[in-house]
């Protein structure tokens, strides 16, 4: 390790230097709301059809609810857009700045750290500027951080070090009011790199990055600092004991380093985040350092150049976030809202309508038992009377359209009760068909009607198989149409969102 603070040094002259190269994000920006107009303009332009169904059956009520569910997302999609665009003016100051978030728990030195850091930069003649966000508003201070158990820092402040680096001091973490997570999210949104501080007497406490898990999925380089890697130490000098406060051995933190690495990347792999992301953890002592005056052989052995070293080798990937962040944020809204509305709204509710249609086919045939026998237990039973009434006067045409009428009341009833799902409409049935010759028979003084009777039936019968085939037809037509414009619009989204993806990819190789 190099012990005359040449790391600090170049770190120092290259953050002075970094002139973030502008990419034209005008195509990547123009085609991602292109993707949006047309997840738009496809959900608007598809309606389920429910002709055929009836409006008040389960069925019906899952396709409507499919549509108010679009109904609320394209409204909701736009107003979260817009919620994005007073960070996205918190982040314009910040615009040709490249932005490190300092995170970690209470007490973890990350106000610390800022200061130190800015000491640092301050005493090689760089600029230095504090400042603290309030309402919103950025408000320069020339007071450094706050440091100390009592002082837990509750507000998101900065520290510009010279022209182009901002470090973020985020409030330690379980000690935000909702207003201030509100705003540390903002800024958040716009960081390039997240430096994890994690204090050495009880290193990688790994859950904590679980609430970096949008920076992580962004795709933001982590670097785990190990902080107040540092022990007291007794010496005796002139016969009294002194504390002395030394930094930890280097096997002691060489453990600890490949320790929260491990950890880290097991995290990582838990939270479903590319590990390359993760740098090899370092660690520091700021109270070590400070109290050796900050000699280069000081900050060698406190950890800052290693520290020096990590910065300057993620620089790039920070840089280049900084570069696409304007699409990047677009992305990420599109991701995290419409296309996680597409898989978590919208295409769930597509496939349990799907299912319910299925469901609605197998159960046709048994709908159509149903319906014929519902039928002629209403029907037959009526026959008796029928004929009876029309003996005297031997009226078969009148008895053929007696027992339509007869078939015409039962089967709008019997239609509803066995064909539920189903708006079913039987315009009104003609006179049954019966065989020529078929009649009332004279017996002696009686009149026989028992071959009518058993025409009567036969017809019947044989009419309501031609109704029921149609009925059960009607419903598979509807329930057809209902699940290929569902099946339709689900693979217009899937393809959406992997159109989505494919963007992302682009961007991530533009
Ligand atoms: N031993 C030791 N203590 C340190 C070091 N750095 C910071 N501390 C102490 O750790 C405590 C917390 O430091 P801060 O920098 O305020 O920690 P923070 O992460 O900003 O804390 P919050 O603002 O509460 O989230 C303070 O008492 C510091 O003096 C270090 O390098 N070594
Ligand atoms: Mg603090």
């Amino acid at each position: 390790m190099r012990v005359d603070g040449g790391h600090e040094q170049r770190f120092i002259a290259e953050s002075r230097g970094v002139e973030p190269r502008r990419l034209d994000l005008t195509p990547m920006i123009g085609s991602l709301h292109d993707w949006q107009a047309r997840v738009n303009r496809d959900l608007l332009a598809n309606d389920l059809p429910l002709e055929g169904i009836e409006l008040g059956s389960e069925l019906a009520q899952q396709a409507l609810e499919f549509q108010e569910a679009v109904r609320q997302c394209l409204l909701a999609w736009p107003r979260q857009w817009t919620q994005l665009v007073p960070a996205q003016q918190l982040a314009d100051a910040f615009d040709d700045k490249v932005l490190m978030l300092v995170f970690g728990k209470f007490n973890a030195g990350k106000s610390s750290l800022c200061n130190f850091l800015a000491e640092r930069f301050a005493a090689r003649g760089e600029p230095v500027g504090y400042f603290r966000v309030e309402g919103g508003r950025i408000v320069d201070s020339d007071q450094p951080f706050q440091e100390g158990v009592t002082e837990t820092t509750a507000n998101l402040q900065g520290v510009r070090l010279g022209n182009e680096l901002i470090l973020l001091d985020t409030p330690g973490l379980h000690s935000v009011t909702a207003d201030n997570a509100e705003l540390t999210r903002r800024f958040t949104d716009s960081a390039d790199g997240v430096l994890w501080l994690t204090s050495s007497s009880s290193p990688g406490q790994v859950q904590e990055l679980d609430e970096l898990a949008r920076e992580l999925h962004r795709g933001k380089p982590l670097l785990p600092v190990i902080t107040r890697s540092d022990f007291y130490d007794e010496d005796e000098i002139d016969g009294e004991i002194v504390k002395r406060l030394c930094n930890k051995t280097p096997e002691n933190r060489a453990l600890q380093e490949a320790d929260v690495r491990a950890r880290a990347q097991e995290k990582l792999r838990s939270m479903g985040v590319d590990v390359a992301l993760l740098n090899a953890p370092v660690s520091v002592s700021v109270h070590v350092a400070r109290h050796e005056g900050g000699s280069g052989a000081a900050m060698a052995a406190a950890g800052f150049e290693a520290l020096y070293a990590a910065l300057l080798a993620i620089a790039g990937p920070v840089l280049r976030y900084g570069q696409l962040k304007p699409a990047a944020v677009l992305l990420h809204h599109l991701d995290e809202h419409v296309a996680a509305d597409l898989r978590e709204q919208l295409r769930p509710r597509l496939s349990v309508l799907q299912r319910a249609v299925e469901q609605a086919e197998q159960a046709l045939p048994r709908r159509r038992d149903m319906f014929m026998a519902l039928v002629w237990r209403s029907v037959v039973p009526g026959l008796p009377a029928l004929l009876e009434r029309h003996a005297a006067a031997r009226d078969v045409a009148a008895v053929r359209a007696g027992a339509a009428r007869l078939l015409d009341e039962a089967l709008a009833r019997a239609g509803r009760e066995a064909f539920v799902d189903f708006e079913l409409v039987f315009p009104p049935s003609p006179p049954l068909q019966l065989e020529a010759g078929v009649g009332y028979h004279a017996l002696g003084d009686l009149v026989d009607d028992t071959g009518l009777h058993a025409a009567l039936q036969q017809a019947l019968r044989e009419r309501l198989d031609t109704l029921a085939d149609g009925a059960q037809a009607h419903g598979r037509r509807a329930l057809d149409r209902l699940s290929q414009e569902a099946s339709r619009l689900d693979a217009i989204l899937a393809c959406h969102a992997q159109e989505l993806c494919a963007l992302a990819s682009s961007l991530a190789h533009a």
